[in-house]
């Protein structure tokens, strides 16, 4: 009936059955397209922000007055606190693309007369995703690493005090009231890193993805061009004892990384997170000990020692006659565990789950911190 309707409608358009598929498999190409572009432009992992708390509302400065008492006395109330500006973390949210560049909250109520005081001003949230560091230049102030965490990053202004806070015997008709302070202002840095156990790191087109699909459920795009992937993506190995094991797969690192080079030092900080790390090698390139040195020498120059966490070597692409010859080599020159895998065909990637386990097992939590 649908298929019918549809017939009609485009006979009446003048175009034909297989037009009209072709329209709407173009469509279809189209909003596919857009969405993985508008995927990789709005994943953002810093921003700036500028934070202004709510100033406190204005004391009142007033005098009680009615036909038979006119001399009533003092009665300016004092004004509500400005709103604070509070980080909260939002494990659903997972990039900081809706944190905007500055916040202002909101002021408090002015105190007036009779004795009323002004309401205090809620605060104003700013959600941000799990596992964000706020950052003051370049002094740590939060790591925000549990869900619905809370962090005032600005706090409102004190109300100021009406006229009847400065009643007193000396002086029974103050005239003083005090103004609403100024809420805090500061330009804070969030960065979101990664939260994974495992990370994998190596050069674009090593197979990191790929790999990343064979072991978990994440399912990052593979393709035989470098850079394929454009930002972190977390996949959960699931263990029998229902263990779960978060692996990273990070974007492609490239020689002078630490210097900005290629995807450059964005990507590296995700790597700080992690407790151990995987290196990736493409075992098909000429001579894959070499990539090696080149990624620890990377990671090394961003943060002295990294490279040295708890690691291991992924020999990728073993299913190819030339890495079988590198592999012998490669072993021969590094004194790491070197796990042979091919992500392709799936070979020995159980090897490589249960390695990852024993990594996790054997490595505190704190020890990624240091
Ligand atoms: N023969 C073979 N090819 C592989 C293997 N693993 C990955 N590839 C191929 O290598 C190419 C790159 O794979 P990706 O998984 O996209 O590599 P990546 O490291 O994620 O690359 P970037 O995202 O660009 O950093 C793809 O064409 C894969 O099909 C493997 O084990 N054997
Ligand atoms: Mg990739």
């Amino acid at each position: 009936m649908l298929f019918e309707n549809n017939l009609k409608l485009l006979r009446m358009c003048g175009r034909s059955v297989c037009e009209g598929l072709l329209i709407q498999r173009a469509h279809k190409h189209k909003t596919a397209q857009l969405s993985e572009k508008k995927l990789s432009r709005y994943f953002v992992d810093h921003r700036r922000v500028k934070v202004v708390a709510g100033s406190g509302g204005d004391g009142a400065s007033t005098f009680h007055s009615e036909p038979w008492k006119e001399w009533g006395g003092p009665d300016g109330g004092n004004g509500g606190a400005g709103g604070d500006i509070i980080i909260r973390v939002d494990r659903q949210v997972k990039s900081l693309s809706s944190v905007s560049t500055v916040y202002r909250g909101k002021d408090g109520e002015a105190g007036s007369s009779k004795n009323r005081f002004g309401r205090n001003a809620s605060p104003t949230y700013i959600t941000v995703p799990l596992g964000t560091i706020v950052k003051e230049e370049g002094a740590m102030l939060a790591d925000l690493s549990l869900h619905d965490q809370l962090y005032t990053v600005a706090y409102g202004g004190a109300g100021g005090k009406g006229n009847r806070f400065f009643l007193s015997n000396e002086n029974r008709a103050p005239l003083t009231a005090t103004p609403g302070e100024k809420g805090q202002e500061r330009v804070v840095q969030l960065e979101l890193r990664t939260m994974a156990h495992a990370a994998l790191v190596g050069f674009p087109n090593a197979g990191k993805s790929s790999l990343l699909r064979a072991i978990s459920n994440a399912r990052p795009a593979v393709a035989a061009y470098p850079f394929t992937t454009l930002k972190p993506h977390v996949g959960i190995v699931q263990y029998r004892d229902h263990q779960q094991v978060a692996v990273a797969d990070i974007p492609g690192l490239i020689p002078g990384a630490h210097l900005n080079r290629g995807l450059g030092v964005s990507f590296l900080r995700h790597i700080e997170r992690c407790r151990v790390l995987l290196y990736v090698l493409d075992m098909s390139s000429a001579e894959p000990w070499e990539q090696f040195q080149q990624l620890c020498f990377e990671l090394d120059q961003y943060k002295p020692h990294l490279s040295h966490r708890p690691h291991a070597i992924v020999a990728n692409k073993m299913d190819l006659p030339e890495a079988r010859q590198n592999l012998e080599a490669l072993r021969s020159r590094v004194h790491q565990t070197v796990i042979p895998v091919s992500a392709l065909s799936g070979e020995n990637t159980g090897e490589l789950i249960l390695h990852i386990r024993t990594m996790y097992d054997s490595y505190p939590r704190d020890s990624s911190q240091s």
